[in-house]
């Protein structure tokens, strides 16, 4: 809830009668006062001038630099277009309602997120088993007898591809009902410390710790075939595959005592109800498709898929890839095409981002040779950094849209800046597919756009008009045409006519009009009259505390969409990854090995100038008080960190949560360089992680990045 004094956030306080967060509110939401008020952030286009500096500039003379330049590329060589669009942007309504039609207008398949760098190697295991790459499965949490947590702290992150916010409260409740907490991670983070048993495996072995689960379930007859959904195919060959790889085996590269594999086995398998979850510990690493595959393959073995307590599927208020109806069989979102140089496949629409610095720096037809950046900041976000800022230099013309001259944007030709959050209306369009408990909620604009100010969807078409060689076009005109689109997709949807939309929804413009029309075309709509008392946008405009659908619904078989409309268990693509695991179980063990960790006071790179570090320890260099006895090192040192790549230089923290062998550091720091105007976090620079991780070494089947479990080596600088 928010206190305003004009167009100044005063205060931010937690909404207690919220139905879904009940008052907890994470670094982002409590942090916004400070970002918006930030006096660093920026509020005027800003031009490079020949001097390299930036000049304050007007949105016309701006826009007229756009209109100028960006059509040449398009028009001679589209393909030569890039568009990296960051994490903010994929929670607003703006980017996903508008960021096709700038795709579309610059008909460039160049398109990078940090999805590579975060969710892929699920978004490709879900992809393969259920049809669809947003179709998550989500842990019930507030329900489940037994939570199996790995390679994330939700404690901390407060969850990923797992909307719940308060997570403290709800493992405290799944506690004191009874539940079991186990975490398995590297590190004693803040939510190994509360659980029931803390696993300290070995980065990148999490594949062959399931592997060994999963071996003790087949051999000591623990399958739960009675609860196995009838359109499981290929269950056989996969516990005839798994049963080889017993604790005895995987113990040792794992880090770990056998009979810790054989406890947690048991445990998964016989109580009531189990879930398994995996976020970026699990993803970025060696093995991050096959462990992600794996966690499925648990919840199926152990009767635990789309059952209450389980891994179950959301019901999102805007409808989406798994609740739209298909007419054809579906097609995969992957390897429709291929990335230029290295041939790497397309997932979900979008080229891995590992490769986004090779595209621009390897001469031939199709380079990149214009970039347009949104809300991201892939010169910290990114593998391999000192690549990606010698390809951001190296770029022809460059558009920012974006509220920091930070890492990234100093190297735009333009940056245009959004206009405060309060004046957006929000609803989480992608995250609600990932929400433990199906709600609605809307926060609507709390001020109108300035004189001065345009909206990120406006700027998007904007762009595209320039793209287009149309920067006369009036955004009115887009927008309806935009709506058009998009009232045939809910007609469709709603079984209406898309008169009947269209009338339904015409007082509203922007991103509220498509709002509109994706809730009441969603699976709980008014389908525009037609379901009186169903979901409308209006609904949620009059409940400002959200509401409440439940908890999650069995869904299945209706919410597969695979070609056939049955789950796959053993997707070839993944059972043919098995040999390279099984290859890596003898190989020697580096000495020490890097694993990343989120922290609190932050938001991956970017809230380190609006909410200054309290001391520098929280972007420190962990390492456990043997190896840093080993190494001859002190709390307090500077150290140089060395990886395949090239070092960097952190500050060292001793700190007995560390597994030896591994040492762990955040991203998104490394606030270094000539050029941006964040003087609290250049104050307190850190290191960039992502300039130690290596574009080259990818995680084969989706080609992301192996950000966990790097060797490394630790010198006193
Ligand atoms: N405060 C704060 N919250 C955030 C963010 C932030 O920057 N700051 N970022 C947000 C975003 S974009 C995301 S995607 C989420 C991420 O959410 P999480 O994934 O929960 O966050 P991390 O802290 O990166 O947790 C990864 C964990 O994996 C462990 N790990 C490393 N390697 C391995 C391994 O090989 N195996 C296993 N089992 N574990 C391993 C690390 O020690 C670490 O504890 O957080 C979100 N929330
Ligand atoms: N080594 C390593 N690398 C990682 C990860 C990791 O765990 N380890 N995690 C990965 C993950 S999970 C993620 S999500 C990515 C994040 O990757 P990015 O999205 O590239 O990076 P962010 O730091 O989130 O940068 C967000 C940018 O958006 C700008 N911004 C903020 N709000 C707005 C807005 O409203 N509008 C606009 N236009 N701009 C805005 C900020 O100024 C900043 O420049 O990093 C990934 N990189
Ligand atoms: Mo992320």
């Amino acid at each position: 809830m928010f206190t305003m004094d004009g167009r100044r956030i005063v205060e931010i306080t937690p909404n207690r009668s919220d139905v879904f967060s009940a008052g907890h509110s994470c670094a982002k939401g409590i942090g916004l006062a400070s970002v918006e008020n930030d006096p660093d952030r920026i509020r005027t286009p800003l031009l490079r001038r020949a001097s390299g500096d930036f000049q304050e500039a007007g949105w016309d003379e701006a826009f007229a630099v756009i209109d100028e330049r960006l059509p040449e590329f398009v028009v001679n060589d589209p393909g030569s277009c890039a568009v990296y669009h960051g994490n903010p942007a994929a929670h607003h309504l703006d980017s996903p309602f508008y960021l096709g039609e700038l795709l579309a207008a610059l008909g460039t398949r160049n398109v990078y997120s940090p999805a590579s760098v975060d969710t892929w190697p699920k978004n490709l295991a879900h992809l393969l088993l259920y049809g669809s790459g947003l179709g998550i499965t989500v842990p019930d949490i507030d329900r489940t007898d037994y939570m199996l947590v790995m390679g994330s702290n939700p404690l901390v992150s407060n969850g990923s591809t797992m909307t719940a916010p308060g997570m403290q409260r709800r493992l405290e409740a799944l506690r004191a009902r009874g539940g079991r907490l186990v975490v398995v991670d590297p590190v004693r983070t803040r939510t190994a410390e509360v659980a029931d048993l803390h696993v300290a495996i070995r980065p990148g072995t999490d594949a062959l710790f399931l592997l060994g689960v999963l071996a003790v379930i087949a051999r000591e007859n623990l399958v739960k075939y009675h609860l196995i959904p009838d359109v499981v195919d290929n269950l056989a060959q996969v516990i005839t595959m798994v049963a080889e790889y017993t604790p005895e085996i995987v113990a040792t590269p794992c880090g770990i005592d056998a009979q810790v594999i054989y406890r947690v086995a048991r445990e998964f398998a016989t109580a009531p109800s189990a879930v398994a979850h995996s976020r970026i510990g699990s993803c970025l690493q060696e093995f991050g498709t096959l462990a992600n595959w794996l966690i499925e393959v648990l919840s199926v073995v152990t009767g635990n898929l789309d059952r209450p307590g389980g891994a179950m599927f959301s019901l999102p208020p805007g409808g989406g890839p798994n609740t739209w109806p298909v007419s054809k069989p579906p097609r995969l979102m992957f390897d429709r095409w291929r990335s230029r140089v290295r041939q790497l496949p397309e997932l979900l629409g979008e080229l891995p981002a590992a490769c986004f610095a090779e595209e621009i720096l390897t001469p031939g037809p199709g380079r990149t040779r214009a970039l347009i950046t949104l809300a991201g900041n892939p010169a910290r976000s990114v593998p391999n950094s000192n690549a990606v800022e010698a390809a951001l230099r190296s770029v022809e013309f460059m558009v920012s849209v974006d509220c920091y001259l930070n890492e990234t944007t100093r190297y735009a030709d333009v940056i245009l800046p959004p206009p405060p959050m309060s004046t957006r209306g929000h609803h989480d369009i992608l995250l609600a597919h990932f929400q433990v408990r199906n709600v609605a909620r809307y926060s609507p604009p709390l001020i109108p756009l300035s004189e001065n100010e345009f909206a990120e969807w406006q700027l998007l078409l904007r762009l595209a008009a320039a793209a287009a060689g149309q920067p006369n076009r009036s955004i009115e005109e887009m927008d309806n045409a935009v709506a058009a689109v998009a009232a045939r997709r809910a007609a469709a949807i709603a079984g209406v006519d898309i008169e009947q939309v269209l009338t339904e929804t015409a007082r509203r413009t922007g991103p509220a009009r498509l709002l509109d029309m994706r809730l009441r075309s969603g699976p709980y709509g008014d389908r525009f009259g037609t379901n009186p008392g169903g979901l409308t946008l209006e609904q949620l405009e009059d409940s400002p505390n959200g509401i409440d659908y439940g908890p999650l619904q069995p869904r299945l078989p209706e919410v597969l969409r695979t070609p056939n409309g049955r789950i796959d268990l053993a997707p070839p693509m993944i059972v043919a990854d098995l040999p390279r695991l099984a290859a890596g179980i003898d190989r020697p063990i580096p000495e020490l090995t890097l694993v990343n960790r989120r922290q609190p006071r932050g938001m991956n790179s970017w809230l380190h100038n609006a909410l200054p570090q309290p001391h520098s320890g929280l972007c420190a260099l962990l390492m456990s008080p043997q190896d840093a006895a080993a190494h001859s090192l002190l709390s307090g040192d500077q150290v140089t960190v060395t990886s395949a790549t090239t070092s960097v230089t952190a500050e060292l923290r001793i700190d007995s949560a560390l597994r030896p062998g591994v040492v762990s550091m955040p991203h998104g720091w490394g606030h270094t360089g000539p050029g941006m105007q964040t003087p609290h976090a250049e104050s307190a620079p850190g290191a960039n992680y992502n300039a130690l991780v290596d574009d080259g070494a990818l995680e084969p089947l989706t080609g992301s990045p192996i950000v966990n479990g790097i060797p490394v080596v630790v010198r006193l600088a």
